[in-house]
């Protein structure tokens, strides 16, 4: 089936991509049409991961970060869209921090709306490699090496919270949110390393909430919602968590564009309940 292909091309780059680092960390002298600095391991896990999905039958349309416009790579209209940012904090890479890849699998053109997704998942270069695939209702995380990967189990959120991570420089987060944040750290502890994907597998792991706010400087935040907020949000959802662009579900938003940002929060239920009664509609 065309989504168990897609999850085992990304589980197969993996570990290529990963030993492909150490190599790449220079700057690739272009910027995304988001305007970020790109390295040459962006662009090359982008290259790489486009070879290789884009052959698959039920394939049609790959949009990645890296890339502009959605290449069209199929020729029938009635197939599977792959939205995917294939180094998902890579400037994490400098430092030797964790980074990521993201991807969510639409059963329609994109852009679309979240709840076109069929299945999202992302890979984890930590100190172990790690999948993490939702479909089907279910998560499961595999673990991820050069000759295969092995079922680590299901995933759950869990039910008490232990940790939070919030984007943007303090002073640029609106009042409201601000405030919420100081009634979150009263009880949570402040986990943040600056890759989404590592960021929200403490959620996934410990219990808490991952967002990254509107800003006063940007209001629709910085995480684009076809890449990283929806199939983040789908995951985080069929693991019996929550997420919330501060009004309704991630799974809920709409872009128009592919390269859309969004508000993004995910976490364990309760918390995210708390943030959407704190921000004003
Ligand atoms: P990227 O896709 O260009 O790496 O940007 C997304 C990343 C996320 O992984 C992370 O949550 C966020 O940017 C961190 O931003 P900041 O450096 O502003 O904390
Ligand atoms: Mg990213």
């Amino acid at each position: 089936m065309v989504v168990d292909s897609v999850f085992d091309v990304v589980a197969d780059a993996a570990p290529e991509i990963r030993e492909g680092l150490p190599e790449r960390r220079a700057k690739a002298a272009t910027e995304n049409v988001s305007g970020d600095e790109q390295l040459e391991a962006d662009v090359w896990a982008d290259d790489v991961l486009f070879e290789r999905l884009a052959d698959l039958d039920g394939v049609n349309w790959y949009a990645s970060e890296e890339r502009e416009d959605v290449e069209v790579v199929g020729d029938a209209d009635d197939g599977y869209a792959v939205a995917i940012d294939p180094l998902d904090g890579s400037s994490n890479v400098k430092s030797n921090n964790p980074c990521g890849t993201v991807l969510g699998v639409y059963d329609e053109a994109v852009p679309a709306s979240g709840r076109s997704l069929v299945a999202a998942g992302f890979v984890l270069y930590g100190p172990i490699t790690t999948m993490t695939v939702a479909r089907d209702g279910d998560v499961t995380e595999y673990l991820v090496e050069a000759d295969g990967r092995t079922d680590l189990g299901n995933v759950e959120v869990p039910d008490d919270p232990v940790v939070y991570g919030f984007g943007g420089r303090v002073p640029d987060w609106t009042e409201e949110f601000e405030s919420y944040v100081r009634d979150v750290e009263d009880d949570l502890k402040l986990r943040y390393g600056g890759a989404m994907i590592a960021d929200v597998n403490q959620v996934l792991t410990y219990g808490g909430v991952f967002g990254y706010p509107g800003l006063q400087s940007r209001p629709e935040g910085k995480l684009r919602a076809l890449f990283e907020s929806m199939p983040i949000a789908y995951v985080v959802e069929q693991a019996g968590g929550a997420s919330t662009d501060g009004s309704q579900s991630l799974l809920d938003v709409d872009p128009d564009d592919v390269h859309e940002r969004t508000p993004t929060f995910v976490g364990t239920q309760s918390v995210v309940d708390d943030l959407e009664a704190a921000l004003p509609d």
